[in-house]
Formats: C-alpha cells, structure tokens, sequence
C-alpha cells in the first residue's frame, strides 16, 4: 500500500465511534427539550456553551481556536506547511426551534473527531486541517437569514447587514455577539475570509432515500436553490361583535386567501416543488378583535432555476391580488441558487466509501447547507449518512451510531488525502 493509502487507512481505523456518540448526547443535553429534542437558537446561551464545550475538547488535543467578525468558530490542526490553505470541515451548532440531536452538530462532531483521529494515529498532513462551526444555519428560527455565518465567509452577504439581522425580541446579531465572545474566554480573533483549499460537510440526509435503499453513504450531487419570503399584511383591528362584516380590513383572512392562491401557484403533480408556509403570526391575537395584522413566510425550493424563476416571480403579483383592502408588503429576503458538486471532492468521497467497503449512491440534497456558500470559493462536496425515516427539524431525529461514524471514517479518509494532494 503506498504511503498516502496507508496514512489514509490508518487515520479512518483510529476513528472512534463512542467518543464520537458520546460527544452528541453531551452535546444534546445543550438545549435538551423534554420530548428528547434539542433547541438550541443561534447565539443563544445553548448554542454558545456549545461552542465552548467545542473549544475544550479541541485544546485538550492541542489544535488551536479562533472566531471571526460574524461568530464563526475555527478549530485547527497545524500541518507541515502552516502557509499553506487549509482543508476544511464543518458544518453548524444551532438548531431549529423543536430540532433534533443531529442535523448540524453531526458534521461538526465528525470534523473535530476526524482530525483526533488523524492526530491519534500520528499523521503528518501538508495542509492545516480546519473545523468550521457556521453561525446561524438555520434561518427563519431565530434570525431571518439562514447559512448566515458561510455566506458572509464566502462574501456572498455583507458582515454589517447580517449583524443587523434581528431576532423577533428585537436582538441583532452584533449584540449576540457579545454573548458568544464572553462565552469563550481569551479566544483567539480572526480577520473574515481566507482562502480554503477545500471544503467537506458531513451531515445526516434528512430524507428516506438512504435509508430505503439500505446505503451507509451518500455522495451529494448537488443542492436545490431556495427562495424565501416575508409577507406582511396591514388591515385593521376592530370590535368583533360590532363591525359590519363589508365594513372590515381583515389581515388573517387576507392572509388566507393570499395562501390558498399561492397553493395554486405552487401545485406540482410530480412533487418536485417545495412549498412551505411555516410561520402565521397573526396581531393582535385576540379572540374579539378582528386581526389587523398578519406576516407569513413562505419557503420555496427548486433544483431547477428556471422554475424558480417562473413560480417565485408570481408571489408579489398574487399577493396584491388578494388583498381584501388590506396593504401587502411582500419582501424576499433571502434566494440561493441550485449548484451541482462535481471534481476532486466528490470523487474522494465515493473513492473513500468505496475503499472502505461501505454501501453508497449519489443523492441530492433538498436540504439547503453551508457547503453551498463554500462551494463558490473552494472545490466542496458533502458526505450524508441515514437518519431515522428520514425525519428532521423534528424532536424525534435520530441516527444510528454506525452510521455516524461510517460517515466520520470516509470523512478522515477525504481530509488526509486532500490535504497532502
Ligand atoms: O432549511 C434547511 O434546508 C436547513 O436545514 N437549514
Ligand atoms: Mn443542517
Ligand atoms: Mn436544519
């Protein structure tokens, strides 16, 4: 076996399956909700103790930690040529309001546990290997902006917008901030942006497929685009038992008719189309008072670009048709474009699973990553492993140890061999 071949078999072999599990049930009792999930908001208290814990278990190997101007956490394991672009693995700690053990802390687990594994059997790697933890992935749960933390890494949203971001209470970004550095004592800074040989995220499917089909790995194909709006509907608060029903600017039946409309929009026989309205807030919430105010989000996902294109240009016009003498402000603030992965880091993954003897299929991702901001600026791919019924962003996610670390052994494979290519 040639010497690359052997550092990579040796890394994978070291990869430790319960330091790995163990890892995630400390990390889930961050935020532990009662029915066995994991609440852990963006730069919340969670989510910053998370980062903490990170930092320890990474110093008590010797690799070194720094955060950016948006709350990014790097941790880093040095390589023979320090000058060198490092290769990168990451993925985020926060989690949706009732989410699970996995999405998102697993590709962060599978990093740091990758680079133990490769520091435990003793492998020298020419580039410095890197742990990203994304601020604020998922958007829409506490901050509007979802893949936050990438996407001002990669230059693709600008820092001083996104530390404006603000929660429904009325906190930005910035202010949090300040949370997350006092969390972590004498952290070392960094300037934002630097460039990255390559990126990999590890992360659970969030679908059936895998687990239909009885495949340990999925090598990403590509991510689906998205485009997400806020709707804001102005009527007016009135007296229930006293305003005339012709007389009345309602905004939550506005509201209804605006999203029975849209479903008309969005109807797709072969149910490619995802369309979702997860919020309704609706003002002032009174059962006597006829509601004057009314905002939904509607979240749109495509892998083709042109019909994202055709279907979400339609929403404002659509909107503004059903106003019932309301005023409608329609604001889509955030749209990410499909990509495809392709070259050395795909190629990698399926050689590593492959070598390794484990099961694995191309899959494409519904969900929406931070590798699709790196993916602008570094050559990336993603390695996805099963989940239980493919079900997420649901208390009950869960994941089979197994597999988790099936995932994590391709993932060390890929890093020692990038990061000597
Ligand atoms: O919404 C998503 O696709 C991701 O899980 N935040
Ligand atoms: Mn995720
Ligand atoms: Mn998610």
């Amino acid at each position: 076996m040639n010497d690359l071949a052997s550092m990579k078999s040796k890394a994978s072999a070291r990869v430790d399956e319960a330091r790995l599990w163990r890892r995630h049930m400390e990390m889930a009792k961050l935020g532990a909700t009662p029915k066995g999930g994991v609440r852990r908001m963006a730069l919340d208290a969670n989510d910053n103790k998370a980062r903490a814990l990170l930092v320890e278990w990474a110093r008590a190997r010797g690799f070194s930690a720094a955060l950016d101007p948006i709350g990014n956490l790097f941790i880093r394991r040095a390589g023979t040529d320090s000058a060198a672009a490092p290769v990168m693995s990451g993925s985020h700690t926060d989690t949706q309001p009732s989410g699970g053990k996995f999405d998102g802390i697993y590709g962060v687990l599978a990093a740091l546990e990758a680079m133990e594994a490769i520091e435990d059997a003793g492998i020298a790697t020419r580039r410095p290997i890197e742990a990203a933890v994304w601020t604020c992935e998922e958007g829409g749960a506490r901050f509007p902006t979802g893949t936050m933390g990438s996407s001002v890494f990669t230059g693709a949203r600008k820092l001083d917008d996104m530390l404006a971001d603000r929660d429904d209470a009325g906190a930005t970004v910035a202010t949090a901030l300040e949370d997350t550095r006092a969390a972590l004592p004498g952290i070392a800074m960094r300037p934002m942006g630097f460039p990255v040989a390559a990126f990999i995220e590890t992360h659970i499917e969030q679908g059936p497929i895998l687990e239909r089909e009885g495949k340990t790995i999925g090598v990403v194909t590509g991510i689906q685009g998205a485009r997400r709006f806020r709707i804001e509907v102005e009527g007016e608060d009135a007296h229930a038992g006293t305003m005339p029903m012709k007389l009345r600017r309602d905004a939550l039946k506005a509201a209804v008719s605006m999203i029975h409309a849209l479903e008309a929009v969005f109807d797709d026989p072969a149910d490619v189309v995802r369309f979702t309205i997860g919020r309704l807030v609706v003002k002032p919430d009174a059962t006597a008072v006829v509601p004057g105010h009314a905002m939904f989000t509607i979240d749109f996902r495509h892998p083709d670009p042109a019909v994202l294109k055709h279907r979400g240009d339609q929403v404002a016009g659509v909107c503004a048709a059903h106003t019932r003498g309301c005023k409608v402000t329609v604001n889509e603030y955030s749209k990410t474009k499909p990509i495809l992965f392709s070259g050395a880091v795909p190629e990698a993954i399926e050689r590593a699973a492959g070598r390794l003897g484990l099961s694995h299929m191309p899959i494409h991702s519904g969900a929406g990553h931070d590798a699709m901001h790196l993916f602008e600026v570094a050559p990336t791919g993603m390695i996805f492993v099963p989940c239980w019924r493919g079900i997420s962003h649901n208390e009950t996610e869960d994941a089979k140890s197994s597999d988790l670390a099936a995932g994590t052994r391709v993932l060390a494979e890929v890093l020692v061999d990038l990061a000597n290519a």
